[in-house]
């Protein structure tokens, strides 16, 4: 028996597979050494990836007697993190993803802007049109109603849609859900984010982990230790990942990374020099856009602290 199926969730060495659209799910693990040619990636196969697979016998495949996965096909795009800056280890999030939703709170925990900036770095380098969740907004829109106004500033100006939802009550959900279809999508962001209450929000026949919020340190804990797909009532699926501490930046020089700043390229093409780093030319049209309030200051640090941390690593 043999075929050929998607991955929806990876504990370890151990797989599930479905041959989607269908949901039914059956065991597998890896034969042998699969490596992707030039990947430094620490899994070769992630939740996602096409596979080809084959089981000894023509019964279905069960956890005492699991399908072997004997070829991982090529994919369309992926995400990948590595896990230190200094780590030459990357690890592939997801793989063949129609859209990344990266989801946010402005508080409980409280955001990181340059964090948020490096998931969508990442999202640009490797073709994953990304939409921003903000979630939560049921415990801060009363007293901070004008900083929910600066962040949807800051990031619909720089070209993503923000969908501001509530898992909790329900707010948004819909807008979600539309957003979502009956496509590939993988919820990514910080750990206690809510990416696993908005995926029970959407569709609350579904039970992914939900972690409680340890109220010393107003985080959430590791409570999503990996990566797993779920399929909605409407056929979306719908990929739940841990929380991600280090979003390191992966295979970027220098001088790449102003283009997956989307409204830095666009005014990067005025600049006087090229390349030009936006720090210190004369003529830079990227700083001026910025003293102009066009391209956000907020934005802008993140850049810098990316460029800095890169020359500090090489
Ligand atoms: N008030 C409120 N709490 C939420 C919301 N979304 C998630 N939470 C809570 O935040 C904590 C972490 O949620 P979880 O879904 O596990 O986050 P994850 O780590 O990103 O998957 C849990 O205690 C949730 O009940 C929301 O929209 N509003
Ligand atoms: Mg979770
Ligand atoms: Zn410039």
């Amino acid at each position: 028996m043999k075929g050929e199926a998607t991955v929806v969730k990876n504990a370890g060495s151990h797989y599930l597979l479905s041959c989607l659209p269908e949901w039914d799910l059956f065991p597998a693990v890896l034969r042998g050494r699969i490596r992707l040619k030039g990947s430094s990636a620490t899994n070769p196969v992630a939740v996602g990836d096409r596979v080809s697979w084959e089981a000894d016998d023509d019964a279905r495949p069960t956890p005492e007697h699991p399908a072997t996965i004997t070829s991982v096909h090529e994919r369309r795009n992926y995400v990948i993190r590595r896990s230190t800056n200094l780590s030459r280890q990357a690890h592939v999030i997801a793989a063949n993803v129609d859209e990344a939703f990266i989801i946010v709170s402005l508080y409980f925990p409280e955001i990181k802007l340059p964090f948020l900036d490096r998931i969508l770095v990442t999202c640009e380098v490797y073709n994953v049109p990304v939409t921003i969740v903000l979630n939560k907004v049921d415990l801060y829109r009363d007293f901070a109603a004008e900083q929910i106004e600066d962040f949807k500033r800051i990031y619909e100006g720089a070209g993503y849609r923000v969908i501001e939802t509530s898992a909790r009550t329900g707010e948004g959900i819909d807008t979600l859900r539309v957003a979502i279809g009956t496509r590939v999508c993988l919820l990514s962001g910080e750990s206690g984010v809510g990416k696993s209450s908005i995926i029970k929000a959407i569709d609350p026949s579904l039970d992914p982990k939900v972690g409680k919020i340890s109220s010393a340190h107003l985080q959430g804990k590791h409570t999503t230790s990996l990566y797993e797909m779920y399929r909605t009532a409407e056929g979306a699926c719908i990929i739940d990942s841990p929380g991600l501490r280090g979003f390191g930046l992966v295979d970027l020089k220098k001088e790449e990374i102003a283009l997956y700043f989307p409204e830095m390229l666009e005014a990067s093409r005025q600049c006087r020099f090229t390349p030009c780093t936006h720090t210190h030319e004369p003529g830079c049209a990227v700083k001026e856009a910025v003293d102009e309030g066009r391209i956000s200051a907020e934005r802008y640090n993140s850049y810098l602290g990316m460029l800095e941390e890169d020359t500090k690593f090489r």
